[in-house]
């Protein structure tokens, strides 16, 4: 039975990815990091199945490393530990480069000094492009493989040095050892504090509030110019598997190639509760706008239709009825959790 060690498991990517894994017939070691509360809210269903198991471990600690990977002799390590929030990264560069940077060259370092190595995967992100973009032959502007970084944040120079190091590995070492650089993926299981998950949670917080005659405060939002290219969490998960199955290891831009804004974002939002002045329930914070700003993010994944077969399955606009949708559902099941109790 082949085994996969997931460093991040309890994130959003890293609970779909053990589900996909499951779902393919590995046993699943899932290493969480030591928390005064729960946080495998994530995990009901893998948590349920008996092939997955679930261990203490922190990228920033080696000896950690080495005793887990030494111990489970997986077949494939996928790294998408991370402080993973750009914003956070200008108030805590330092934890984010030991946690984001040095946490992938702690894996790497004990990946190396195996006799049996394992397949290894670098959760990368589009945010290295910083403000960098090519131009295709209709004059649009796009990032792929070949695109340069100039990283900035604190977040993305982490990132850079990740994905560098990856590359290096591979080539000095012979690792087998690959990036995705990942465009923005959301879903239901999206962390509150990013952008699409805490519009859409206000979104119903605001459909219910109209159900019960209560008036909420305003949405606060920072920059809404800048644009992204946003897909579905499920989707890409398949793509980092996909890799690690190839031949070669190599790199892969993952994206939906659709580039929309902030402020297209929470119009469409607004809409799925039949909104259409979204403007007069937003305000914007001058605190929320970051020192610097990605601006512009829309890749091209040819390299991975080519070589993995991978196409985005879900658009835009299906992705933000699946997010409102699911928060207002919660919201319904809460609702009836506390009034079971009245
Ligand atoms: P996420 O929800 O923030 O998950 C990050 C995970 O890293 C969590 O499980 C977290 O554990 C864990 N972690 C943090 N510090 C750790 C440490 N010191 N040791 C071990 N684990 C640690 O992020 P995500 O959206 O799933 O993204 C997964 C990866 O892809 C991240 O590396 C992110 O930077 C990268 N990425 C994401 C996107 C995107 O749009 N989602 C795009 C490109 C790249 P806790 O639960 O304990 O906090
Ligand atoms: O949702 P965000 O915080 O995501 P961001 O900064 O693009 O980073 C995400 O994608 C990267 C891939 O490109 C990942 F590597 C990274 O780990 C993370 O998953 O912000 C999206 C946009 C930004 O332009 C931000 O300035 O929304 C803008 N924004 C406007 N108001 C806001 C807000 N972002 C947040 N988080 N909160 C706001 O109130």
């Amino acid at each position: 039975m082949k085994q996969a060690i997931i460093y991040g498991v309890t994130g959003q990517d890293g609970s779909y990815l053990s589900e996909f894994l499951l779902d393919k017939g590995y046993k699943v070691i899932g290493v969480t990091r030591r928390s005064s509360n729960s946080n495998v809210s994530r995990l009901p269903l893998s948590l349920n199945n008996k092939r997955f198991k679930l261990v203490q471990g922190d990228v920033t600690d080696p000896a950690s490393i080495y005793r887990l990977l030494n111990k489970y002799q997986p077949h494939e390590v996928y790294n998408l530990a991370a402080q993973s929030h750009v914003g956070t990264s200008f108030e805590q560069p330092t934890t984010t480069w030991d946690i984001t940077a040095q946490g992938c060259m702690n894996i790497l370092e004990v990946i190396r000094s195996m006799s049996r190595q394992p397949r290894f995967y670098q959760a990368s992100s589009s945010e290295m492009f910083g403000d960098n973009f090519d131009y295709d032959s209709d004059g649009c502007s796009y990032q792929d493989e070949s695109t340069s970084f100039n990283p900035r944040s604190p977040y993305a120079i982490a990132k850079v040095a990740a994905h560098q190091a990856t590359s290096l590995y591979r080539d000095a070492y012979g690792l087998f050892a690959c990036s995705g650089i990942l465009f923005n993926h959301e879903s239901e299981r999206r962390g509150e504090e990013f952008l699409t998950r805490k519009v859409t949670k206000h979104v119903a917080d605001l459909h219910i509030s109209f159900l019960e005659g209560i008036s909420i405060p305003k949405l606060k939002l920072g920059n809404l110019k800048a644009r992204r290219d946003w897909g579905y969490s499920p989707d890409y998960v398949e793509a980092m598997w996909e890799m690690l199955q190839l031949d070669r290891p190599e790199d892969y831009v993952i994206c939906t190639g659709q580039s929309h804004s902030v402020k297209e974002f929470v119009k469409q939002a607004f809409q799925c509760i039949n909104i259409y002045e979204y403007q007069d329930y937003i305000e914007i914070d001058e605190k929320l706008r970051r020192p610097f700003e990605v601006p512009y993010l829309r890749g091209d994944s040819s390299k991975a239709k080519y070589d993995l077969g991978w196409e985005p399955k879900v658009t835009f606009e299906e992705l933000i009825d699946k997010m409102v949708i699911n928060d207002i559902q919660s919201r319904d099941r809460y609702h009836e959790d506390i009034t079971s109790f009245e």
